[in-house]
């Protein structure tokens, strides 16, 4: 159905720019699937657990309004997860040509395998420089993130030791 979407992502961590994008797609949807996919590609600082907790805490803390429901998948296509709960549309957000670039054949194959759209969001100028991998490098080396990242994330990579990253 087009009512249901899923917003797929590493969320490693969650940043300020995963919450807008979450925050208007829930806006769009009647029900929104925020999934921790396991991405090949790339190796990951946190465990899929505690992205899911911090997820979970930042959605709630941040007062999205809508029906939001936080899982993770691990096995699989993700398009298989949208069939599984009935979504039509996997939802991205563009900060750059980058992005453009890194997203259009997965577009086309998500659609070609299973007929599911990906609709994307522009990134809002006040997130597009943040990216999980940024938060990363300036929490490992003893900077400041929380203009980046939810409250929640922010209280955690503050608890966590440098040996963490
Ligand atoms: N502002 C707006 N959007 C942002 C921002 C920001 N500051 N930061 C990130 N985003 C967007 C990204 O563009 C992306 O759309 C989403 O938020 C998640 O970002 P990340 O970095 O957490 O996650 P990625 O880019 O590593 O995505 C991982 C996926 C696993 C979702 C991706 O690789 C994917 O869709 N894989 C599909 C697996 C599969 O089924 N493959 C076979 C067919 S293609």
């Amino acid at each position: 159905s087009n009512r249901i979407a899923v917003v797929p992502g590493s969320f490693d961590p969650p940043t300020l720019g995963h919450l807008d994008v979450i925050r208007r797609a829930a806006s769009l949807y009647d029900e929104l699937h925020v999934l921790v996919v396991h991405n090949p590609d790339k190796e990951g600082m946190l465990p899929i657990a505690l992205r899911l907790q911090l997820l979970e805490q930042s959605v709630a803390e941040s007062g999205i309004e809508g029906r939001v429901i936080v899982g993770s998948w691990s096995v699989g296509l993700l398009v298989d997860y949208a069939q599984e709960v009935g979504a039509g549309v996997l939802v991205k957000g563009i900060r750059s040509q980058g992005d453009v670039s890194y997203e259009t054949p997965m577009a086309v194959v998500n659609n070609h395998l299973a007929g599911v759209e990906t609709v994307f969001l522009l990134a809002d100028p006040a997130h597009s420089v943040v990216s999980s991998s940024l938060v990363r490098q300036v929490a490992a080396l003893g900077g400041d993130v929380s203009p980046y990242v939810p409250s929640a994330v922010a209280r955690y990579l503050r608890s966590a030791t440098a040996k963490d990253f």
